[in-house]
């Protein structure tokens, strides 16, 4: 069997993703078997699927580029895919464990995976049409989830008919990697899985008070005296290197954050006179606040660092972060006063919070990224009324479950494109079955015009440090984070109800579990192979 592959548009070359936020795929048209309707997690725009089923052999079995196709062998991106894939599709036979079924003398059919734009299906062959390698991608992520096996160990297909497509196209994780550190190892597990689930970008939360495990190649002493230790708790540029490709190789684009002026504390470590010293009573208390707006060689360190992370880091979007910033400390320094006072500013310390925030803009502006933000920084503009500087910046709505809509509403009235996080919040956990609370958010059931909507571009899964590391990080984010896997990418109103979610959802489940993620059970129940 040969499973042909097409990409009509070859955005293969090296670089990170040809177009910001749309690598997505245009049309991805896979025509083979499935063996039941459900079988694919999150659930497909349209599927078609038959009773009939194809035998796959491991022996027979081949993916192939299609003759059309401008993708050809070469494309690394899906080269790697099919052999990745490959392994997924018949674990048995890549483990080793393949003779103990031993060969029953089956008929060696062919599936052809043919990505060319004539889409011809005869049996044992199979066809995946897509615009872009992205595309291609979650076609055969889709197709290896539609192989089964059965009691005797044999692989089978059912005759499938699939049109798929995003039904947004930033659909996110979010890791923080300063409340604890995780291996990188660990961070690689998390894109495998996130791939399974057909999520497009990694949010990295690199740094934050407790901890700056980056190491710079400018300022090394940010992770020498701010990391958790400075040799054996950093990412080092390697390491970067590593996730970035490993993401890419799965159609996962990394965001970083570098959050400031708050969350900074661990950066005063390795970087003197950076951060606000706070009085008491006339003095230096000792203790130090945000990232001090009122000095220029802020501006020059953030500048330096930035011009930095814009290279390390090669995806056109760049998390500025933003949020929760303490003004007790600015308030308590004189210096900072004088200079809201020469700045116009008053006592109103938004508009300081404001101008930092510009600055920071326009200094990766200049490096040719496109920022993002949190919420708190559109409050803060909206105060000041800047609009014209910020159109650039997408907002992430992380306020609370219940205002969410009315924040979506004001921010895309504002014209702001927006990140829904606040509903998935994936560290709370509670007993009982809370993904229902992630799949039944309806990121546009806020009022609005279209073109409001069309500015809500996606949404992201927020897994926060405090109470997570490698230990605890896969159970707690998998199969939760697939609830908002399948809310992100299908249709709504084919996916609205809990109960027809809950078996498919279970069996997804369980594909990890075989596929070597500890993905935490939903309820009682078993796996066909439960985790060894
Ligand atoms: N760290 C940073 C955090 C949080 C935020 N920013 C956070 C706030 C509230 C909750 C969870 C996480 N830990 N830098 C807010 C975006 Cl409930």
């Amino acid at each position: 069997m040969i499973l042909s592959v097409s990409c009509v548009m070859s955005t293969v070359s090296s670089g990170q993703h040809t177009r910001p936020m749309c690598y997505l795929l245009l049309l991805m048209i896979l025509q083979l078997g499935l063996h039941t309707a459900e079988g694919v997690w999150p659930l497909p725009q349209t599927l078609i699927s038959s009773t009939e089923r194809f035998h796959l052999s491991p022996q027979a079995f081949y993916f192939g580029y299609g003759r059309q196709s401008a993708a050809q062998q070469g494309c690394s991106v899906l080269d790697a895919a099919f052999k990745r894939y490959f392994a997924l599709i018949f674990p048995d036979y890549t483990s080793g464990r393949w003779n103990l079924f031993s060969d029953k003398n089956e008929s060696k059919i062919l599936l052809q995976i043919c990505l060319c734009y004539n889409l011809s299906v005869f049996s044992g062959r199979a066809s995946l049409k897509a615009v872009t390698v992205w595309g291609a991608l979650r076609g055969l992520e889709s197709f290896s989830q539609l192989v089964y096996q059965d009691d005797f160990g044999s692989y089978f297909v059912n005759k499938t008919d699939i049109k798929d497509f995003p039904r947004f196209q930033f659909r996110g994780i979010l890791l923080d990697t300063s409340r604890h550190y995780l291996p990188v190892q660990a961070i690689l597990k998390t894109l495998d899985a996130m791939a399974y689930s057909k999520f497009n970008v990694f949010h990295w939360h690199i740094v934050d008070d407790p901890s700056f495990p980056y190491q710079s190649r400018t300022f090394p002493d940010l992770s020498s005296k701010g990391a958790f230790h400075p040799m054996t708790h950093i990412y080092t540029q390697s390491d970067v290197r590593r996730v970035i490709s490993h993401a890419r190789m799965r159609g996962i684009r990394v965001l970083p954050e570098f959050d400031s002026p708050g969350h900074t504390k661990s950066w005063g470590k390795g970087q003197p006179d950076l951060l606000t010293p706070c009085y008491k009573g006339g003095i230096p208390s000792g203790t130090f606040g945000p990232i001090n707006p009122a000095l220029p060689s802020t501006y020059h360190f953030m500048a330096t660092l930035f011009k930095e992370v814009s290279v390390v880091f090669p995806d056109s979007y760049i998390h500025l972060g933003g949020d929760e910033v303490d003004f007790s400390c600015w308030k308590s320094n004189p210096y900072v006063r004088a200079f809201m006072q020469k700045m116009g500013f008053g006592s109103d310390f938004t508009k300081l919070e404001a101008f930092y925030m510009e600055n920071i803009v326009n200094i990766t502006s200049a490096l040719n990224k496109t920022s993002i933000v949190w919420q708190d920084v559109f409050d803060y503009h909206e105060r000041v009324s800047t609009p014209q500087q910020i159109t650039h910046i997408n907002y992430e709505v992380r306020s609370t479950l219940f205002f969410y809509y009315a924040e979506l509403s004001r921010m895309t009235k504002a014209g702001m494109r927006v990140v829904l996080a606040a509903p998935w919040y994936i560290n709370h956990i509670s007993y009982g079955q809370d993904w229902h609370n992630y799949y039944t958010v309806q990121p546009l059931n806020f009022s609005g015009t279209e073109e409001q909507k069309k500015l809500v571009i996606g949404g992201e899964v927020c897994m926060w440090g405090e109470y997570v590391d490698a230990t605890n990080l896969t159970p707690r984010l998998w199969p939760r984070a697939s609830a908002a896997a399948e809310r992100l990418w299908s249709d709504e109103k084919q996916t609205s109800n809990v109960d027809m979610a809950f078996p498919r959802l279970q069996d997804f489940r369980c594909k990890l579990v075989r596929r070597g993620i500890q993905a935490e059970p939903l309820y009682v129940g078993h796996c066909k192979q439960e985790y060894q």
